[in-house]
């Protein structure tokens, strides 16, 4: 395995730790806080991080690995956070909700040969695309969610020292 790919499942494989590390013991209402009224909660991106391993994720690799070049759909977040699934969303079904989906997909990439890794799909804002050009597409959004997390959390940590 090439040192990119090794590298970039590892960040996959760290997510799961780190998002533990970061939100297993805040109260509700840092969870719930917004820092504006269109910007996502932590809770509201840890549902996002869970659904889109679930639905969108690792849904669209296992097309690009049993159809020859699929034609994928994209994903409304909009209308996603509309309609979201909200019964689990307690953080510690969350956090265990993301590890099983998790799992999930870094077993498929472990299983991969290595003609695996450039088969193509083609999205029409990603336009065409590989296993591998996926992997590090995935990667990156883990890493955006994260730093988007550490910035709400700022962001209630200076409005609760503000109100004090
Ligand atoms: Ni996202």
């Amino acid at each position: 395995m090439n040192a990119t790919r090794a590298q970039l499942i590892t960040t996959l494989q760290q997510t799961q730790s780190t998002l533990t590390r970061l939100t297993s013991t805040l109260p509700d209402s840092a969870l719930d806080f917004r820092p504006s009224p269109d910007e996502w909660s932590i809770r509201e991106i840890l549902a996002h991080l869970v659904d889109d391993d679930m639905f969108v994720m690792r849904t669209r690799l296992e097309r690009l690995l049993r159809e020859d070049n699929p034609s994928l759909v994209p994903h409304d977040e909009k209308e996603w956070h509309s309609q979201r699934n909200t019964s689990r969303d307690k953080i510690d079904e969350l956090l265990s909700d993301f590890a099983v989906q998790r799992a999930a997909s870094l077993g498929i990439f472990a299983f991969l040969r290595e003609e695996d890794w450039t088969r193509t799909g083609y999205h029409p804002e990603y336009g065409n695309f590989t296993a591998q050009e996926w992997l590090a597409h995935w990667a990156k959004h883990d890493l955006t969610h994260i730093r988007q997390i550490e910035a709400t959390l700022d962001a209630y940590n200076r409005q609760a020292s503000e109100s004090q």
